[in-house]
């Protein structure tokens, strides 16, 4: 069979095609042979537009059936999909962009003028639009499109998608990932949760992350089964949704809101079958009491936008509040060679599920695996006798909010910058809602006096909201050691509380 991921999918297509693949609330489904069906007009329309295998097509659209379309129709003719945040403003986007040179650009019809001039500075073919009700250019060429039904012939190791993350230095960096990649932890993540016919998701989690698009959607494309497709999460609709459903992914603020609504519990989830959790730590507090609500255990998984999922707590057998489980089959994890016997030590992988590297970026790609070819994930672990595995840091300066990373020198880099300030830094504090909030602590130069509004305007444009600090605090001198380093964890301390109920 191909190496294309798209083969491997439309092979586990159910046998009555009419069955449906996206379900939505309003009543709106797409079949399996729909999908066959607009992904080869898709792909048509790409080709019309000039995009040959290894292109890059770069995507900032709100979540709906067509963007959907659209990843797929990338996968079968061996473009490569490059997902973006919506959030992302036209800054960081003129970054992605000149990094990535895409031959097509699709964005919201609402953004086309903003991205126009940066399309046109970074080369960019064609910047389509693709909108809510099939609206926008995007679409008005798939409508007169011929349809290709070939699924472009591509080896295991052909670029799929790249995704970015931030990175320590502040500067973004492009993950490769394979078709390989992707449908190695495709194939494991269905055996290993045990998909089964007639299982529904239901899918409120962004399909601009690992999490959203690869895990979930790929999962319910190995078992040929139908998702509830929502665009956002929303607790009431989640809500009325998980009766209807059997399996759900989230980031932990999805549990923790539901927790919120007083209707939640055991008589809404009889039907359920899991509920899985990742992207940040669940707090031991919201696994046991969503267990005592509902009765089930929340599955607790571990993974990165570098190597899509690690570990899985597991289907039968314990699930242990605050560890993230076993290695999935065919990935090793061990501890930093330099780790004592039974202490923490920073996790290093190895696995068909490891990226192929950071594009145009050899250098960072090297420093980011050790001679023997695993790679560092920056995460601090301990791994038990048995293998299992609890995360217990990071050995990265990093933020997560609501499932999404935050690396604080990119933030300090553009406060910094503000005239006023002399430096700043950027830390994570506990959240009740989002797990950890962005605060920025600054020390002003002198020259005038500053204030909250002063910090925010300045970062208003560059950068994304969810970067954004929550709270600004001014104080006179930063906290460092000898070495002449931040102590975040001292400012971390005294700012830990600012958001607790
Ligand atoms: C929204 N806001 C946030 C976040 N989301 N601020 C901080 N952190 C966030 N995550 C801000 C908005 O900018 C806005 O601010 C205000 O909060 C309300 O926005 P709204 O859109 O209403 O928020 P929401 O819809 O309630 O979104 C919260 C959310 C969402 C549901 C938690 O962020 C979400 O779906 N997160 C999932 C992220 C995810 O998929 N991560 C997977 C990464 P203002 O009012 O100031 O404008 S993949 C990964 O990590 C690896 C591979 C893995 O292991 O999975
Ligand atoms: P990303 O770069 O968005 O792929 O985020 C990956 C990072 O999210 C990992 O390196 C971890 O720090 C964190 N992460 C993902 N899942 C979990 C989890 N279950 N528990 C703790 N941290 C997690």
């Amino acid at each position: 069979m191909s190496k294309n991921v798209y083969a491997l999918f439309q092979s586990r297509f159910p046998a009555d095609l009419a069955q449906p693949f996206i379900m939505s609330p309003d009543g709106e489904n797409l079949s399996y042979g729909e999908l066959e069906i607009q992904t080869s007009k898709m792909a048509g329309a790409l080709i019309f537009l000039g995009t040959k295998p290894g292109a890059r097509v770069a995507v900032q659209v709100e979540k709906t059936a067509e963007a959907v379309v659209l990843y797929l129709a990338c996968l079968r003719i061996g473009a490569i999909y490059l997902p973006l945040n919506t959030a992302y403003t036209a800054e960081e986007l003129d970054y992605f962009l000149g990094d990535a040179t895409p031959h097509i650009m699709v964005c919201s019809p609402a953004n086309f003028d903003k991205l126009s001039v940066i399309a046109e500075k970074n080369s960019v073919t064609h910047l389509l639009t693709l909108g809510l009700d099939q609206s926008g250019s995007l679409m008005e060429a798939y409508k007169v499109a011929i349809p290709v039904t070939e699924i472009v012939d591509v080896t295991g190791d052909a670029i799929a998608a790249f995704l970015y993350t931030s990175g320590t230095t502040g500067r973004s960096k492009g993950a490769m990932l394979t078709h390989d990649n992707l449908s190695s932890n495709a194939q494991v993540l269905h055996e290993y949760w045990g998909w089964r016919e007639g299982d529904i998701l239901l899918h409120a989690l962004p399909i601009f992350h690992v999490h959203g698009l690869f895990v979930a959607i790929n999962c319910v494309l190995m078992n040929g089964s139908a998702m509830w497709f929502l665009p956002k999460f929303d607790a009431q609709i989640v809500m009325e949704l998980i009766p209807k459903s059997t399996v759900m992914m989230g980031v932990p603020t999805f549990y923790t809101r539901l927790l919120e609504q007083e209707e939640f519990g055991y008589d809404l989830c009889e039907n359920m079958r899991i509920f899985i959790s990742g992207s940040a730590p669940l707090l031991e507090d919201t696994f046991s009491q969503f267990s005592d609500r509902t009765g089930m255990p929340i599955l607790e998984r571990y993974g990165m936008t570098e190597a899509g999922m690690i570990t899985s707590n597991p289907l039968d057998g314990a699930r242990i509040a605050g560890t993230v489980g076993y290695p999935l089959p065919g990935v090793e994890a061990r501890l930093s060679q330099d780790t004592e016997k039974g202490d923490a030590g920073v996790l290093e992988i190895k696995g068909p599920n490891v990226f192929k590297g950071y594009w145009n970026m050899p250098e960072k790609t090297a420093e980011e695996f050790t001679d023997d070819g695993f790679f560092i994930t920056g995460d601090i672990a301990t791994i038990s006798d048995d293998n299992r595995i609890t995360i217990v840091g990071r050995a990265k300066d990093l933020i997560i909010s609501g499932g999404y990373n935050v690396y604080p020198k990119e933030i300090e880099l553009v406060i910094d910058d503000i005239e006023g300030v002399k430096e700043a830094a950027v830390i994570g504090t506990h959240h009740s809602d989002f797990g950890e909030a962005v605060v920025a602590v600054v020390i002003g130069d002198g020259t005038k006096e500053l204030h909250e509004d002063d910090i925010k305007s300045g970062l208003k444009d560059k950068l994304a909201r969810f970067k954004q600090p929550k709270a600004v605090i001014f104080i006179d001198e930063l906290p460092r050691n000898t070495m002449g380093k931040v102590q975040k964890n001292i400012l971390r301390q005294e700012y830990n509380h600012l958001f607790e109920k």
